[in-house]
């Protein structure tokens, strides 16, 4: 249905008056970014007022708001999602193609804004998406990244990392607030002194401070006419860089002022379950978590409620450890500024605050050097220091001598803070992002916290916005949605889409399914061949793996296995198989060696196979330059099989297997993360297990790993694909170009040898690669087993994840507002 105020006369109208004021520019004159600008602002115009009449209503029926704090929101573009959530999207692409505007094109123009790694930060995006979308106030809290996720470039092979300046052409949709501008303060000296009443002061003196300014970005819900807001903070200089300052001679101290505040939201830091622990990311913690808090309880008390009944008003999710300071933060406005009692304030706090858990990856653990937490953060850290004293006590007197308990346990241990179990002992829940990972948190990695509190740890398996990852991006599947279900109402209740089970048996059903995926193959195609200069064939099985790179998801066991398929079609020339399309897309980060080793191996093994005409085209490899959100809606949409295939309890959860599930690509993965219960959802028969279990992994990792050189030595196909690194064939006759690789596979010479198991899951794996090519070969029971996939991956959406949150831990109200 056509948005009343989008009057198509109105809508044209305004376009051109926004790119007159703009750009002094007519349509004719206009670039296709200017036209991006004017439609968006054009666009944003009718957000405005529901994003007014959101705020009254949220105002006036004072519901309990979610505040969602997160170093990451990886929103992706906005334009064409909010014209879908708007149920616009078709009308106005009618109304600027009669204006001579291709607004797919304009979509291109948008830069993707890229505040966010990967899953963790996409999954922000979609939980603000859907709160929106089922009518729950919330907001968003996090950094306006000056720049985002870097680009990558793939040049001789390599990753190369390019600066993400998002803001260059100025964003068409945020608002920039100056009026909710908060101080932020870092380091000096504090001491207490009496204040006029004898009431105890707290004096920070030699102080560094930033100034907090808030920018928001409405989040549209799907067509309730409600608008969320996500809050990014940026950082200015308090003392304004002024040509006084010449006269002054405070020239200096401005520079410095100014180049303080700009570095800390200069750059997102691009480690995704790793953590670099550099000083300055401590300091955007506190900077968004201050700014936010602060600004919070100021809303707060304007509606002259009782500070006590806070928890009634307002919960705050900590989106992983990075916004954990928000405890020390909360607890040192209440005592600081509420003058409460610290009973008082714990009383608050604890009733606030709520922790997700992302991953059990030893390397992301957070934690901060003593020294330098205090040094930056001195009061923050002297409210620390008694939590830490009042927990530690409790657990000596729940567990008499048993120091080895508190050690673990502590949140001051070995000069460090461990964010986490700050996190743990200030939150009332604390929960996993699939059933697996809860369960490895409760029985291995938070086993002493879910003994001593096993009523605050739950599990909420993640989900993703059907309007982005099926609406938007599949537009075909969505339409076809429509018609055989004879209602869009799928858009907001995914559940239904297990109506199209009635269809996985019918020809002509199926025969539809395979054109739309046929359509959506030959989109992808064109963007390859577009982006990679590769012609790739649309009848050839699309088998694609895209995610960050990590050692843990394994990219390299499947380039493993594209050595293998090589060699033996090159072994057997005139044996028939079956074409197939290898297709990666993955960013490192950037100090991450063996990583970016990886991709190089992928691109040198493409390099080979497709050059290699004694083959025949029978396989072609492609790494997809630049993954990122725009680029992931085309690719999801055109998966036969999708690639989840991490080393067992090591992904949490994953989303993207999710996004492939939807639209149709069937599962070659492990019994890892959220791959558990979409198994369970579409049955063993429509998907491809294999591997060690987690359980498995956990047996092995417990008694120092396993050994390779067994698998090595009696797996003569495998040798020879493990030799292949160190013998120059995919390195133009380097025999140490991939000496890393092959190293972290076979001795122990830096950690454990093969710590991911890829050897030893390589069989498994073969077996099931061979199983999934047997099964293609049958079209119509493909086609069956693809439409199981979408039929039901209803579960998975994040709507329903967030009806568990509200139900089980934030207990929020939806709102009414107005549409008018
Ligand atoms: C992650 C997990 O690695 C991923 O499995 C999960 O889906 C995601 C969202 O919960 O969180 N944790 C970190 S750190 N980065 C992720 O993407």
């Amino acid at each position: 249905m056509f948005d009343k105020r989008l009057d198509k006369k109105k809508f044209k109208e305004e376009v051109e008056s926004n790119l007159k004021l703009l750009y002094r520019h007519t349509i004719a004159e206009a670039s296709q970014q200017e036209l991006f600008q004017a439609v968006s602002y054009a666009v944003k115009e009718v957000i405005m007022d529901d994003w007014i009449s959101t705020q009254k209503a949220v105002k006036e029926q004072g519901a309990k708001t979610v505040v969602y704090l997160s170093m990451e929101f990886l929103i992706g573009r906005a334009l064409g999602n909010n014209l879908i959530n708007m149920n616009s999207y078709r009308q106005v692409e009618d109304c600027l193609a009669e204006m001579g505007i291709d607004l797919n094109a304009l979509e291109n123009q948008e830069p993707d804004p890229a505040l966010g790694n990967g899953g963790l930060g996409r999954l922000a995006a979609c939980f603000l998406e859907s709160l929106t979308t089922l009518g729950y106030p919330a907001y968003g809290c996090g950094i306006r990244y000056r720049y985002g996720m870097f680009k990558q470039k793939i040049e001789n092979g390599y990753q190369r990392e390019v600066p993400d300046d998002w803001l260059k052409d100025g964003y068409p949709f945020e608002l920039r607030r100056p009026d909710f501008t908060q101080e932020v303060r870092f380091g000096g000296t504090i001491h207490f002194e009496k204040d006029a009443n004898g009431d105890d002061c707290f004096i920070q003196e030699n102080y560094q401070s930033v100034k907090a300014v808030p920018y928001e970005i409405p989040i549209v819900g799907y067509g309730n006419h409600m608008v969320n807001s996500l809050c990014i903070w940026d950082a200015e200089p308090i003392v304004n860089f002024n040509l006084d300052s010449f006269d002054s001679g405070n020239y200096h101290k401005a520079v410095e002022q100014e180049n303080i505040a700009k570095n800390i939201v200069e750059v997102l830091y691009p480690n995704d379950n790793h953590i670099a622990g550099k000083e300055l990311r401590l300091k955007q913690q506190y900077f968004f978590i201050s700014a936010s808090l602060q600004s919070a309880l100021q809303k707060f008390k304007k509606t002259g409620a009782s500070i006590f009944t806070l928890p009634d008003k307002v919960v705050f999710q900590m989106n992983d450890t990075h916004p954990t300071v928000a405890v020390a933060e909360l607890m040192r406005l209440l005592l600081d500024q509420e003058h409460l009692s610290w009973e008082e304030a714990w009383g608050i706090t604890t009733k606030c605050v709520a922790y997700t858990n992302h991953t059990i990856m030893s390397e992301a653990l957070e934690k901060w050097p003593i020294d330098l937490f205090e040094r930056l953060l001195p009061r923050v850290y002297q409210i620390v220091q008694e939590i830490d004293r009042r927990f530690v006590a409790e657990v000596r007197s729940r567990y008499p001598g048993n120091e080895e308990k508190v050690a673990r346990m502590a949140i001051l241990y070995d000069k460090q803070v461990r964010m986490a179990h700050l996190a743990i002992v200030a939150s009332f829940s604390v929960n996993g992002v699939a059933a697996l990972h809860t369960e490895i948190l409760k029985n291995q990695e938070l086993k002493d916290f879910y003994e001593m509190m096993p009523d605050k740890f739950n599990n909420k398996t993640n989900g993703v916005t059907q309007r982005r990852f099926l609406m938007h991006a599949n537009p075909w599947l969505s339409d076809w949605i429509t018609l055989e279900l004879k209602t869009t109402e799928w858009a907001t209740n995914l559940d239904l889409l297990a109506g199209l089970k009635a269809l996985v048996d019918n020809p002509a059903a199926q025969s539809d399914f395979i054109e739309i995926k046929k359509q959506n193959k030959i989109r992808l195609a064109q963007y390859i061949k577009e982006h990679n200069g590769i012609e790739v064939d649309p009848e050839s099985l699309f088998d694609i793996q895209v995610k960050r790179l990590h050692e843990y998801k394994r990219q390299l066991l499947n380039i493993l296995h594209v050595i293998y398929l090589y060699n033996q079609i090159k072994e057997n020339p005139e044996q028939e198989v079956q074409k197939r399309t290898f297709i990666f897309g993955a960013k490192a980060s950037a100090g991450y060696i063996r990583a970016k080793e990886i991709i190089k191996l992928i691109t040198s093994v493409a390099e080979v196979v497709n050059n290699d005409a004694s083959i025949d085209g029978k396989i072609k490899v492609v790494f997809i330059e630049d993954y990122k959100v725009s680029n992931a809606e085309i690719i999801f949409s055109a998966a036969d099989l999708s690639e989840q295939i991490s080393t067992a309890s090591k992904e949490a959860s994953g989303t993207g297997n999710m996004k492939f599930m939807m639209n149709g690509g069937v599962t070659i993965g492990t019994m890892d993360g959220a791959n558990v219960e979409i198994v369970e959802a579409v049955g063993a028969e429509n998907a491809f297990i294999f591997g060690l279990s987690s359980e498995e992994v956990i047996q092995y990792e417990n008694h120092g790993g396993y050994n390779p050189q067994d698998i090595y030595n009696s797996d003569p196909k495998l040798r020879q694909v493990i030799d292949q690194l160190v013998d120059g064939t995919f390195a133009g006759g380097d025999r140490e170009m991939f000496r890393n690789i092959y190293d972290s596979l076979l001795t122990n010479k830096s950690g454990r040898a093969d710590q991911y198991f890829i050897l030893k899951d390589f069989d498994s794996y073969r077996q099931a690669q061979a199983a999934a090519v047997a099964a293609y070969k049958d079209k119509s029971a493909w086609a069956r087993m693809a439409m199981m996939n979408t039929a039901c991956s209803g579960k998975f959406s994040s709507d329903r994840t967030i009806e568990e949150y509200v139900r089980d831990i934030w207990h929020s109200q939806k709102i009414q507002v107005e549409g008018k």
